[in-house]
């Protein structure tokens, strides 16, 4: 699906309950970073706008994409955090770079997230361009950092009904 089908950042927050009790972690990568911290700061707003506190929200930063797997299981294994968001911006160059990143950061954040039990949210943007990178981080198709945010949100409230509710899933 494109972003051009699905814009999370249009969506009402109010259909999210209490999330005043979450904590929340954020890895940025330094490269691309005015594409980086545009996307984090979209996710911040979009954590606070559904009550998380600003002192349960840590930030560090790592390098590049490809350290963004390591940073986050070390902030994960020293905070604890309810969730983590990784977010990059790997352009494609001339080279096939850009896919050994892709492909590798996907792959650990997904066994990071089966591993822990907790989402590692995949907060990367994979564009062809610059523009397109533009596009995604304030631009016409809204900011993937709101919905890196929106979706950590999803996953910890859901977790936290499956812990709830009495019904058993399954025979
Ligand atoms: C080396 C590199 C290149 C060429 N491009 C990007 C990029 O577009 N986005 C990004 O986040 N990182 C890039 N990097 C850096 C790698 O992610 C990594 O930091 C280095 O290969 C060192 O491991």
């Amino acid at each position: 699906m494109s972003s051009a089908d699905k814009n999370l950042s249009s969506i009402d927050l109010s259909s999210i309950g209490d999330c005043s009790e979450f904590t929340i972690g954020i890895v940025t990568s330094e490269w691309n970073d005015g594409i980086t911290k545009k996307l984090t700061k979209g996710a911040i707003k979009t954590l606070k706008a559904c009550k998380v506190k600003a002192k349960n929200i840590i930030q560090i930063q790592v390098p590049g994409s490809f350290e963004l797997p390591l940073g986050a299981k070390m902030l994960y294994q020293e905070k604890s955090p309810d969730a983590i968001l990784c977010i990059g911006c790997v352009i494609k160059g001339e080279t096939k770079h850009n896919e050994y990143i892709n492909n590798s950061v996907a792959k650990a954040l997904t066994s990071l997230s089966l591993v822990s039990g907790i989402p590692f949210i995949f907060g990367v943007l994979t564009p062809d361009t610059k523009q397109q990178a533009l596009d995604r981080c304030g631009g016409k198709h809204g900011n993937k950092g709101d919905e890196a945010a929106y979706t950590a949100l999803k996953m910890i409230a859901l977790k936290q009904e499956i812990k709830s509710t009495k019904t058993k899933i399954g025979f």
